[in-house]
Order: C-alpha cells, then structure tokens, then sequence
C-alpha cells in the first residue's frame, strides 16, 4: 500500500472523490452518516480499532477501497438467479456482462477451465463442489481439523461431516509436516471417491502433483481448498494448484484482498454440474455487488503491483517466523513457507484464550488456535495462529516483522505484567500509525 494516496497495490484509479480535497482514502459512508448516527458511531469505533492493532489474524486483510467501492453500489438492488444468459429474473443484461467480467478475470488469473463467482463464502463453495460429484455416504478424505484442516472437510459438527463419510489423514506426529507416502497410504486404506487438499492452519506448501497422483491411483476426484493461499497463488508467490486438481475453491476475502466470499475453478467437464450445484443446489440469489467487487479484486491481482504484494506477504511471515524463532519461540513445523504460522504456548505455560485475550488488550489481534497433538480443547487450545497478510497490505516489511516479532515474545513472556503490555500497546500503536489504513471516517 502506499501510504501517501491510501492506495493498495494494484488500485490504480483514484480512490473516491469527496468532500476532503487530497484526501483520495475511502470514506464508507456519509449517508449512514446522515441517516443512522448510532450504527455510524459504530462503524467508526470499528474504523478505529482497526486502525490501532496490529491484524495478524492471517485469514484477514484489507480491501481495497475500489473493492469497497464496488461492493456498496446500486448492484445490491438486482435479483440474478441463474449463470448469465440463463436468468429466472428479467433486468439481468447488466449483472450478465458483470458476472462474465468476473468469471473470465478469474479464468485468465488462475489459468482454469471454468469458474462459477457465486459462492457466498467458502463454506459454500466445498459445500456446492460435494454436492455435484458426492452422494450422501460416500467417502472423503480430507485433513481434519485438528491436524489444521477446516470444518468443512469433515468434521462432525459440519454439514460435511454429517452428510458425508469423511476419514482424516494425519501430519507426522514428530515433524507436523504432511507426509504423502502416509497420505497415500490413508487413501489405499480408505478408498474414497474424493480427496481434500487444503487447510487453515497449516504452514507449509502442499504436494499437489502427489495429491494428484494418490488421487488417480485410487480413483478419486481430487478439490483443492485454497481458500487461505489464492492471493499467494495469484500473484506467482506459491504453485498452483489448478493444473492438478478437478475442483479448486477459494475465498476472496482473505490473501486476495477482496470482499467476503469466494470463486470456484474446475474442469471443463464438471463446468454445468458445479453452476447447477451453487444455484439452486445450496444457494439462491447470488450477490451482484459481491460479484462486482470480486471483479474488481480480480483485476487488481491481475497487475504487476499484486505479484509484489504476494511475494512481500510471504517474505514478511518468513521473517516474522524468524524473529520469532530467534527470540525462542517454537512454531510448528519449525516455521513457514507461506502467510502463517502457529506458536506452540506450552514452553509458555500458557493457554491460547488468555493469550488472545492479553494481546487484544495490547492492541495485537490473533486467534487461539489447535494444531496436531497439542493437548487443549478446541475452546482454549495450546497455539495460537499469526499471519502476515493484513500487516502487508498497509505496507510492512521485514524489519517492521522482526519488531513485531520483538512485541509478541514479550508479551509471551510477560503476560500478566502491566508494565510490558503498557510498553507493547505504545509500540503497537506507534506502528499502526506509521502504516495507515486506506480509509476514513468523515469527522
Ligand atoms: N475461518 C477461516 C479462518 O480463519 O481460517 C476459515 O474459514
């Protein structure tokens, strides 16, 4: 981002013309504003705290505000249900163009054979996937949540753990890495008609091509979730998956920097039955100005700009881990190869609510986390997750990473102390003003 124009990379148009001359950052809402005092009071007290804390939540980032722009637009107003060309709604010419605006960006990004802009979120879209290759009961193999899956492949509170068979593979439990001959192993024993590539908490770089392989040998389709890494494969900072896999789903909120929801890819073969699947298989209308704003995200990962952005985001978690390892911190795995990474607090003595909670206090945002034989509940697990996403997109860098890395073991060795969470919460503070958000309120 540059500071000076409150632009993110890859934003190229100005951002919003108002009532502030030289002021180019987004301003959300003079009209709430004017209509609604008590939610504008809360938008700007979320504006704030966004502004003063560090966001190391690494599923989270920073829109644009030509995304914001897209996203807060009239488009709201229209009913599309159906693909372009095939609408149960008159009116749709527009949305049409949009959405196919949309879809070929989405194309032409990621190199796939077809792509459906729809889902809602990524829940969604693994959900709209499963229901156009799945049947109930049949067999999944997916990376559960505990080993740093998501709820989505498999687990029993989820829908995709009740619908559908799923058995988990395992990360090794010395090393906390993946290792395929034991995936392949899993998939010989467990036979399923799907394999699920992908995590949430995981910080190493996928095997597709094994993926792609183990898949074939036993016959199964293979989806790759790429929902926290697609911003890093979009902007060439990490393989991509889509060569190798039958369906990829994606969030568009997360390294992509777009708004909430998500995109999924897939082979030409599976084009009609994946569209059919999201409307009206799990969803009805789909959003035309989340369709607009995703457009305008794609576009944006499009530009030389964002490649910078991708390969920055995963300098910045290598140094990040860096620092932390040097300060003696442990991270599972040993460390990173892309936007996150997991702090084992067992050395600490410590729990990940209490530590979420601290850090909240001193104006760091993470999130508690489980990882593979940890020992803590799901509630109050004994790691907690960083990444590297959102403090990049205001323009961070290594040395702001080893400082932050400084800010966290400090806390970690001192949690209760007032002293060192007053010290952290200055410096914190410090750095967030030195990287402003690209946005305003309109006091
Ligand atoms: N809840 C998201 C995350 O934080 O990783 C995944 O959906």
């Amino acid at each position: 981002m540059s500071p000076v124009d409150g632009r993110l990379p890859g934003d190229s148009g100005t951002a919003v013309a108002d009532d502030r001359p030289g002021d180019d950052r987004f301003n959300a809402k003079p009209f709430v504003r004017a209509t609604d005092p008590e939610l504008a009071a809360l938008l700007d007290a979320e504006l704030d705290r966004q502004e003063q804390t560090l966001e190391l939540i690494p599923s989270e980032n920073l829109a644009s505000p030509a995304v914001l722009d897209a996203l807060g637009s009239w488009l709201n107003n229209k009913y599309a249900e159906g693909t372009p060309g095939k609408r149960y709604y008159g009116g749709c010419q527009v949305v049409d163009q949009i959405e196919i605006l949309a879809r070929d960006r989405a194309k032409e990004l990621f190199g796939a054979e077809h792509a459906n802009v729809q889902p809602h979120s990524g829940t969604q879209a693994n959900m709209a996937v499963y229901q156009s290759a799945l049947e109930p009961g049949d067999r999944v193999l997916g990376m559960a949540l505990d080993q740093g899956g998501h709820l989505t492949h498999g687990s029993p509170v989820s829908f995709s753990g009740k619908i559908y068979h799923f058995e988990p593979y395992f990360v090794s439990e010395e090393t906390g890495v993946l290792d395929m001959d034991a995936v392949r192993r899993r998939a010989l024993e467990v036979m399923p008609k799907m394999i699920v590539a992908g995590y949430s908490s995981y910080p190493r770089i996928l095997d597709f091509p094994a993926f792609a392989e183990i898949a074939k040998e036993v016959n199964a389709l293979l989806l790759v979730d790429m929902a926290h890494f697609a911003g890093l494969v979009a902007g060439g900072a990490h393989p991509s998956p889509v060569p190798h896999a039958d369906f990829v789903t994606l969030t568009t909120h997360k390294t992509m920097r777009g708004p909430w929801g998500a995109i999924i890819l897939c082979k030409a073969q599976h084009a009609d039955s994946v569209d059919k699947s999201v409307v009206p298989g799990v969803q009805g209308g789909p959003h035309p100005h989340g369709m607009a704003a995703k457009a305008v995200m794609l576009h944006q990962c499009l530009q030389p700009e964002f490649r910078t952005y991708a390969r920055q985001v995963v300098a910045n978690a290598a140094a990040l881990a860096r620092g932390l390892r040097a300060r003696g911190a442990v991270l599972t795995t040993g460390g990173t190869e892309n936007h996150l990474m997991v702090i084992d607090l067992r050395p600490y003595g410590l729990r990940g609510r209490a530590v979420q909670a601290a850090f909240d206090e001193a104006g760091i945002t993470v999130n508690a986390n489980t990882f593979p034989g940890h020992g803590g509940t799901p509630f109050n697990p004994n790691g907690i997750r960083l990444g590297s996403p959102s403090v990049t997109s205001r323009g961070m860098q290594e040395p702001e990473m080893d400082e932050i890395a400084g800010l966290i073991v400090a806390l970690l060795e001192d949690l209760e102390g007032r002293a060192t969470r007053e010290s952290v919460r200055g410096r914190s503070l410090d750095l967030c003003r030195r990287f402003p958000l690209p946005y305003r309120s309109a006091a």
